[in-house]
């Protein structure tokens, strides 16, 4: 089955609007878009990192901001979309030519892990949609909902393959592009994470920037068999948070960007809006847990468009025993 076909079918049953299936094709075809550019590499000319700080004071790669356009344009396409909430702007982009009372909000992060890309590793776009307040007016306050009141969520994956993984509230489910047709597949339907599997991806070098709770919940899984948990960890990390919950979704383990005491003004290093919570409805839509340490990702009231947060994603058994060392 290919993505239209699928979006159509699950629209129906999930009453939801066939302009949610334009919207996600749209996003889909911006995946597309940058998964040509990403795949020429430095011969697209886009790969060098630019003179320029984003909004969260990190250097932007001229991809960053080709891959911005590419989604703005796709967007804009659909007449659908009331607003944007993007990582490579500070406030939010409107389109002003679409239809009165245009039914969604999208909050996307547009390339992330681009640190990668001068090293040809895996990274991904990131994209949630929302429903847009009637008589919807311009201003951050309308993206500011609880992750829970997502109508959808995905990424897409530029990898050895390009896949498209997405949830509309009926399970999460993955689709590969056939180079050949140009058309995104079903190839994963309803992923399933299992409720344990030893294996964490947390950036280790930060170990003294972590909580007390934190540490100890590493240290223990690396004292393996011998030690309180009985049992010999891996660890994984892809500095690249589409790669990481790929690999999770695909198999399991849990993914930790924990709170960070050396940057004390951010909670974490990832955004609320566009990575972790619409990670959080993907992982939690295949059965696993999406949490702060201490709270529900998607129960959080954003306070702000660019948020940064904790994120413990993933088995839903480990994400359970970690808020429990952040308990006692
Ligand atoms: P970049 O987009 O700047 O490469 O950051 C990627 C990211 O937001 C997320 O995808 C990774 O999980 C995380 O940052 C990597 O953080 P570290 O650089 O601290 O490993």
């Amino acid at each position: 089955m290919n993505l239209s076909d699928f979006l159509n079918q699950s629209c129906a049953t999930l009453n939801h609007s066939s302009q949610l299936s334009e919207l996600i094709l749209s996003i889909a075809e911006a995946g597309k878009q940058i998964a040509a550019l990403v795949a020429k590499g430095k011969l697209a000319g886009v790969s060098q990192q630019l003179n320029s700080i984003n909004v969260q004071g990190e250097a932007q790669m001229q991809l960053d901001i080709s891959s911005h356009d590419i989604f703005i344009d796709c967007l804009s396409s659909t007449k659908v979309v009331f607003g944007a909430v993007s990582e490579e702007l500070a406030s939010p982009h409107y389109f002003s030519d679409h239809i009165p009372d245009a039914p969604y909000l999208v909050c996307f992060d547009p390339l992330d892990g681009s640190s990668n890309i001068a090293l040809d590793g895996v990274v991904g776009s990131i994209f949630s949609i929302l429903p847009a307040p009637p008589n919807a007016v311009r201003s951050d306050e309308i993206f500011l909902q609880q992750g829970i009141g997502q109508i959808a969520a995905g990424y897409v994956l530029y990898g050895p393959a390009t896949m498209l993984v997405i949830s509309a509230g009926a399970g999460t489910h993955a689709f590969t592009l056939d180079p050949d047709t140009k058309v995104f597949e079903l190839t994963h339907p309803d992923l399933k994470i299992p409720a344990h599997y030893p294996e964490f991806a947390i950036n280790a070098s930060r170990q003294r920037f972590w909580e007390a709770p934190m540490q100890q919940y590493i240290a223990d899984c690396l004292a393996g068999e011998e030690g309180v948990r009985q049992c010999n960890f891996n660890m994984r990390w892809m500095a690249s948070m589409v790669a990481d919950i790929h690999r999770i979704l695909m198999r399991g383990g849990v993914f930790l960007y924990p709170k960070d005491h050396q940057v004390t003004d951010r909670a974490g290093r990832l955004r609320l809006l566009y990575e972790v919570s619409p990670m959080g409805m993907l992982i939690e839509q295949a059965g696993g847990k999406a949490s702060t340490a201490r709270a529900s990702v998607l129960d959080l009231q954003p306070l702000q468009i660019h948020q940064r947060v904790p994120a413990i994603l993933g088995s839903i058994n480990e994400v359970d025993l970690i808020e429990q060392y952040h308990q006692s």
